[in-house]
């Protein structure tokens, strides 16, 4: 017989899935269609229970605690928040609202950035979803819950097999009490490149269409002109433009004098002006201390109309000492965790700002029981991820030095090992910090984070310094991100490009020196629908299209994906991670009202293909199903 296993091949479980897998191995998707449902769905589970879950070592099934849902009445009415203020007084009515407030008020990033930070950000919908309702009921004084976008958009297609529109739907429909916030990175969006504005707008409209209040915009090199389009159509949309700044280097330090108070307070105006409803403050690496903190806060309130929105990862460990200085200076609005997925890489504690600030007259207006009883469920619920964390397990205030943002110092320890530079990782560290200084100084995140880290790696791996590529440079082979950076592709940094390393790099090319968004052609929404609906043979709605745009390839892997397994969010987590043990049952609702009992009775001996036979009972009836044991 032929078989269907995708979970299985090579280039899957290498994880190199998002290149030309499905257009080189057309034959794993070939009588995908004739298999139900139920089928489907068991060959995806005998798959990751003989071979495991892609991209991580192979696991025996733990015994996991079922998470404790806090006991809340469901059926109570949610309590007034912020998302009543939006739909009654407006964008800037809920700016006013913000400011008006003594307390200090909160974001919690468990949703978005507490796992992009901690996990790898392969947090399920399904475990996102369980919560949503508990946590607009135990937190109804939230400023916001951070629930969508940054790394979330493309992970949950590429390695979830999920649809991330769907996520905030389902969050929308359980916070109607609550604005839901998302992270766009200014015209690369989702995405870790320049789009098209024309992509851009329809993003942002769409975005809030389904649920979006609240938009922080970032530029990855702060620059505002790769940030207008975004801004602006946030604005136009009705939503909170929340316009942030990255911060970097040191305000007080007198040697490191190019983002300076003055830089970030000229820049801060300027956002202001561009119609900004909030200021944000994205302190990605954790790099803001607490007496910079103080500076730069009450500097920025001075200077702006517009309330002040702080983010910040507890890499050091400073980062309630830090909170505790911006509330003091007036800050408006703070970014945290529910505690059991906070700290280190991540946001600082709820929980642990609470009784930071107990006796301050700023005190945020939330329970601490109910914060304990999410963190409770957190605690558990973070178990069945425990292939994704990090290793890390202190702070690290190296940090300081590295100015490497949260979610990328574990990421590139892994593409160290990856490419054989495991033993070297101290090197690969101190080379991050040198070639930022190579490069100019430049400010560090998502994508320009990436490109110095490929260019790191690049380094280290072939044995250069920077005199070498001064030397060398016409020889050498650049990598990719490292050309289009300094092509201008993703904007201008602060001060410019460094002359003589850019001639070098881009080897007589000329760069741009305007915006890569003027030079795109606009996307032709109309020719991607009609190439979607013949090629799957079905409707596709506005949201399905821009995920093509956005990500055609991760986007069409997921679709064949989902051809060939079915819906594998309706799984829980243990078992898609997992699979199955022999003789555990399980059941999955597969649709409202629509339950399918699952057991796997037991797993033949391998053939001489390499195949073994699943025996399952699905609903009471025996199923078998081949799978090929990668072992
Ligand atoms: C993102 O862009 O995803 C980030 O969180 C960067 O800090
Ligand atoms: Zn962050």
């Amino acid at each position: 017989p032929f078989l269907i296993n995708v979970v299985q091949h090579p280039d899957f479980l290498s994880g190199n899935v998002s290149t030309t897998f499905i257009d080189t191995t057309p034959e794993l998707f070939v009588f995908e269609k004739s298999l139900d449902r139920g089928t489907k769905m068991l060959t995806y589970i005998g798959n990751v229970t003989i071979n495991g879950y892609p991209g991580i070592q192979k696991n025996k099934k733990p015994v996991f605690d079922v998470p404790p849902l806090p006991d809340v009445k469901l059926s109570d009415p949610f309590l007034r928040g912020t998302k009543q203020i939006l739909e009654e007084k407006g964008a800037r009515g809920v700016s006013e609202w913000v400011k008006a407030q003594q307390q200090v008020l909160l974001t919690d990033t468990t949703f978005r950035d507490a796992h992009q930070s901690l996990l790898a950000t392969r947090v399920r919908s399904r475990d996102i979803i369980r919560i949503a309702s508990q946590t607009a009921h135990l937190l109804p004084h939230l400023f916001s819950e951070e629930a969508w976008g940054g790394a979330t958009f493309d992970t949950a297609y590429r390695f979830l097999r999920e649809d991330p529109w769907e996520r905030l739907r389902e969050i929308r429909k359980r916070m109607p009490n609550i604005l839901l916030q998302m992270l766009l990175r200014g015209s690369n969006a989702v995405g870790y490149k320049n789009y098209p504005d024309n992509l851009i707008k329809e993003f942002v409209k769409e975005a809030a269409a389904e649920g979006i209040d609240v938009f922080r915009v970032f530029d990855s090199l702060n620059w505002l002109e790769g940030m207008r389009v975004s801004l602006d159509a946030v604005i136009e949309s009705g939503k909170i433009a929340e316009a942030t700044l990255c911060y970097t280097g040191d305000i007080m330090d007198g040697s490191r004098t190019k983002y300076n108070l003055d830089y970030f307070k000229k820049l801060a105006k300027e956002m202001e002006n561009a119609g900004a409803h909030i200021l944000g403050i994205k302190d990605m690496a954790g790099l803001l201390k607490p007496e910079a903190a103080y500076r730069l806060i009450s500097t920025l309130k001075d200077t702006l109309t517009i309330p002040v929105h702080l983010h910040t990862h507890d890499t050091s460990g400073n980062g309630i000492y830090t909170y505790a200085k911006a509330v003091e200076a007036g800050v408006d609005i703070l970014d945290v965790a529910v505690e059991a997925v906070a700290g280190t890489t991540s946001q600082p504690s709820a929980n642990a700002l609470y009784y930071a600030l107990s006796e301050s007259r700023r005190r945020p207006q939330v329970d601490i029981g109910a914060l304990e009883s999410l963190s409770h469920y957190w605690e558990k619920v973070r178990q069945y991820y425990f292939p994704f964390e990090s290793g890390m397990k202190t702070s690290n205030a190296e940090i300081y030095k590295l100015e490497m943002p949260g979610g990328q110092y574990s990421n590139l320890r892994q593409q160290a090992i990856a490419v054989g530079l495991g033993a070297r990782f101290e090197e690969v560290k101190d080379m991050y910090r040198r070639v930022n200084i190579l490069f100019g100084d430049i400010v560090k995140v998502t994508p320009s984070s990436k490109v110095v880290g490929d260019m790191t790696l690049y380094m280290v791996q072939n044995n250069l310094t920077e005199d070498d590529i001064f030397e060398k440079g016409e020889t050498l082979d650049f990598p990719d991100s490292v050309v289009n950076f300094f092509m201008g592709e993703l904007g201008q940094p602060y001060q410019g490009f460094p002359r003589e390393l850019q001639s070098i790099i881009l080897k007589g090319k000329k760069p741009l020196t305007d915006r890569p968004g003027k030079h795109l052609e606009p996307v032709n929404f109309n020719d991607i629908r009609a190439t979607l609906q013949e090629k799957f043979e079905r409707n596709f709605k506005e949201y399905e299209v821009l995920s093509y745009a956005l990500y055609p390839k991760v986007y069409t892997d997921y679709l064949h994906f989902c051809e060939t397994y079915g819906r594998l969010d309706v799984l829980g987590t243990p078992t898609f991670f997992y699979g199955l043990r022999l003789g555990e049952e399980v059941a999955v609702d597969i649709e409202e009202g629509k339950t399918l009992i699952v057991k796997l009775i037991s797993i033949g001996h391998p053939q001489k293909d390499g195949t073994r036979t699943f025996y399952f009972e699905l609903n009471g009836q025996p199923r078998e199903v081949t799978i090929k044991d990668m072992s």
